[in-house]
């Protein structure tokens, strides 16, 4: 698919925008007679379909307001096929094998292209074929696994949440998180792998023999694995949970804004709890961490999927308002399938929006979160993304998109009414929430980046500088080899330009 042309994205002079029920069509010029298109307004909200309908029609689209015999292409949002089929069932309406269910990300790339662009199998939506007939699948017939094949690499694993290992990779969880503590970077990092590669293992470990063909588990990591297997348990890791300075790192580094530097500051002035710290007056502490301090037990109480998709909604309802076209896409652990994480991540992009409008963005939704009481802390960092620039050779380097960091008062009854009605006092809970704005053209890459986990993009970059001779980050893939930048539209895209099978994110937990 052609990536939307330069121009498009530059600065363009500001429309007037009409939005919402006011937004009555004037008559436009169809350009594309072949193409009936009928926008679904299920899931997507009566003020984002009138501006997709008008976008269209500007752009010489002939669609329609009711569903009629005569449309080719339904577009939808948020449905899979089945939802359609099951839609058009319920309006009487029989799907002719000629009708086309799409996604909106096929007519956003019309509406780049200006034009009918092809429809392809990532735009077509999937219609569930359920079938009853289980007599095939048999459960004891899983082959065993292919153990020689394992890659070193996590991007060349599937790593589901099923973790069948999990006595192993908690001790070297602790293990590496201790090195990091003490800045052994090397170290910290064969934990990490060694873990990782546990993680992803259809089996549990119960003896020595199982280890064979398995990579990253030599010298250290091996004998932590037979000292656990013949004992239960790990001597090392039991000292470094009993350790003071680990136990005090882990503890100062719970509170938001306090980094590793800060808690060796604290542990050397012989600070271990969180009370003697709050409460000393000698001590400065950083607006971050002022915040942290103050919604200390909200924040170490973790998200749950359910107080996650409130947040969503909230984010959408503000980002919509003043970019109808924007998609919001949930990124970070919940989209690897988690649920609960320390966040919630939100990657923001536009098709239509000028380089002003997407600069402006993430002011206006901090700005109107402010004035609703909402915003407990924002820390808006803008961007200093370059196009030209090569990706970064770092591992792992922050990425350059405009972005904010905050905490957001979410009141119980945006997440469970009835929980809501139940409590006295407090009726809302502070919530982490990062949202990175990224140009449209660089959203594959933003969004695989922004999925993680974080062990899974390091591999990727990884693999890609060393087996590939390329440089992948958050913004660019460039090839060393050919000296050029390699683009995407989608996460697939990006794994075929790296010669790799595609790992879905909920695959993607290493
Ligand atoms: N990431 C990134 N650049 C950063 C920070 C994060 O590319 N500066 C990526 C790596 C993982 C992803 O974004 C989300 O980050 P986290 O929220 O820290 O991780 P998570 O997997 O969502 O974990 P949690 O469930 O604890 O939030
Ligand atoms: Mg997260």
């Amino acid at each position: 698919m052609d990536p939307l042309p330069t121009a498009h994205l530059g600065h363009r002079k500001k429309r007037p925008r009409q939005t919402g029920a006011s937004m009555t069509s004037t008559p436009h010029d169809i350009r594309f007679r072949d193409l009936v298109l009928f926008i679904l307004e299920k899931k997507m909200g009566t003020t984002r379909r009138a501006f997709f309908m008008e976008l269209a029609r500007r752009k010489g689209f002939r669609v329609e307001n009711e569903l009629s015999d005569s449309v080719t292409h339904i577009v939808a949002e948020n449905n899979s096929g089945s939802d359609v089929l099951e839609w058009l069932q319920v309006q009487n309406i029989k799907a002719s094998s000629q009708l086309e269910l799409l996604d909106i990300s096929w007519l956003i790339e019309c509406m780049g292209a200006g034009r009918p662009v092809e429809t392809t199998g990532k735009h077509q939506l999937v219609v569930r074929r359920d079938s009853p007939d289980h007599s095939n699948s048999d459960p004891q017939r899983i082959p065993p696994p292919a153990v020689q094949t394992i890659s070193q690499y996590a991007c060349q694993r599937k790593t589901t949440l099923n973790n069948c290992n999990r006595v192993f990779t908690d001790a070297f969880d602790v293990l590496a998180e201790n090195y990091e503590f003490r800045e052994n970077e090397s170290c910290s990092v064969v934990f990490m792998r060694a873990a990782s590669v546990l993680k992803s293992l259809p089996f549990t470990i119960t003896s020595m023999k199982d280890l064979e063909g398995i990579p990253c588990l030599e010298g250290k990591a091996k004998s932590i694995i037979e000292e656990i297997i013949e004992d239960g348990e790990s001597s090392e890791v039991k000292a470094v949970l009993n350790d003071e300075r680990y136990k005090s790192f882990k503890l100062f580094t719970s509170v938001f804004g306090v980094g590793l530097k800060t808690s060796e500051k604290w542990f050397r002035m012989g600070f271990r709890t969180l009370s003697k710290i709050r409460s000393d007056k000698s001590l400065k502490f950083t607006h971050m961490q002022k915040a942290g301090f103050l919604y200390y037990e909200d924040l170490v109480s973790c998200v749950t999927r359910a107080e996650a998709e409130a947040v969503s909604v909230l984010v959408k309802e503000a980002v919509w308002a003043f970019l109808p076209d924007a998609f919001v896409t949930m990124t970070g652990g919940f989209r690897r399938g988690k649920n609960i994480g320390h966040d919630v991540d939100f990657l923001i992009t536009s098709a239509e929006a000028t380089e002003e409008e997407e600069q402006q963005l993430l002011h206006k939704v901090t700005n109107l979160w402010e004035k609703k009481g909402l915003l407990l802390y924002c820390d808006l960092v803008e961007s200093t993304f370059e196009k030209l620039k090569t990706p970064s050779r770092k591992v792992d380097a922050l990425d350059h998109f405009q972005k904010c960091f905050l905490i957001l008062k979410l009141h119980h009854q945006r997440v469970d009414s009835d929980k809501a009605s139940q409590q006295g006092g407090k009726n809302w809970k502070a919530i982490r929430v990062d949202l990175v704005m990224c140009p449209y053209e660089r959203r594959a890459f933003a969004l695989l980046g922004w999925t993680g986990s974080r062990q899974f993009e390091r591999d990727l970059r990884r693999y890609a500088t060393h087996e590939r001779k390329m440089i992948l980050d958050n913004h660019a893939l460039y090839d060393k080899t050919k000296r050029i930048f390699l683009k995407a539209e989608s996460e697939e895209e990006i794994f075929a330009h790296l010669g790799l099978d595609y790992i879905e994110p909920w695959e993607r937990n290493a």
